[in-house]
């Protein structure tokens, strides 16, 4: 019999919501990876190219496609708004589109915003604690709509893959935007 103990190679921190250690892989959306994502066309160039709207850290621990494993992210949207529409992250569909998603809330307020093949679209709060089953053939997108940031953790399966383009080529159903000081999906 072997007793060892072993360090996991990932840490996650539970004070400032980083994940540390190898492999993680960072990726950050500025405005300039966000066109045609907003429906306010010159609020959204009227903002600095380089402004961070979100980061995504991962852990993939095996390689992307590999069928039985799973990822975990750390998804952080910073507050604000492109006209009256709260920032968010682009959305998807999953690749394997019946592949389904874990998400949870870490820090900040905001909206998981949710959309079935039929294109009918909800959403749900997002708040530190709150818990979100993402379905088979759900898109999923995140918008901040408080005044800090946003962090959301995430688990999906390696083999799910992200498919961008049905969303940026028709977006979801319905926007997320501030009436009266408050989100509504319209
Ligand atoms: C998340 C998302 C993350 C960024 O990790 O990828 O929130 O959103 P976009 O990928 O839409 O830019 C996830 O849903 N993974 O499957
Ligand atoms: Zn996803």
């Amino acid at each position: 019999m072997h007793l060892k103990n072993f360090q996991s190679p990932v840490e996650f921190s539970l004070t400032n919501y980083y994940l540390k250690g190898e492999p993680v892989i960072n990726q950050t959306r500025k405005t300039k990876d966000l066109t045609g994502i907003f429906q306010d066309q010159k609020a959204y160039e009227s903002l600095y190219p380089e402004q961070l709207i979100y980061s995504v850290q991962a852990w993939m621990p095996v390689p992307e496609g590999t069928p039985g494993g799973l990822f975990f992210g750390v998804s952080t949207i910073m507050p604000g708004k492109v006209g009256n529409e709260y920032f968010m992250t682009k959305g998807h569909f999953h690749s394997k589109s019946d592949r389904a998603e874990f998400y949870w809330g870490l820090k900040g307020k905001g909206m998981l915003i949710l959309m079935d093949l039929n294109r009918n679209t909800w959403a749900e709060e997002v708040c530190p604690g709150s818990l979100h089953y993402i379905g088979a053939h759900i898109a999923h997108r995140l918008a901040n709509t408080g005044d800090e940031n946003l962090v959301v953790g995430a688990c999906w399966p390696s083999d799910a893959g992200h498919d961008y383009d049905e969303i940026a080529a028709n977006g979801f159903s319905a926007r997320l935007v501030e009436v009266d000081g408050k989100p509504r999906l319209t």
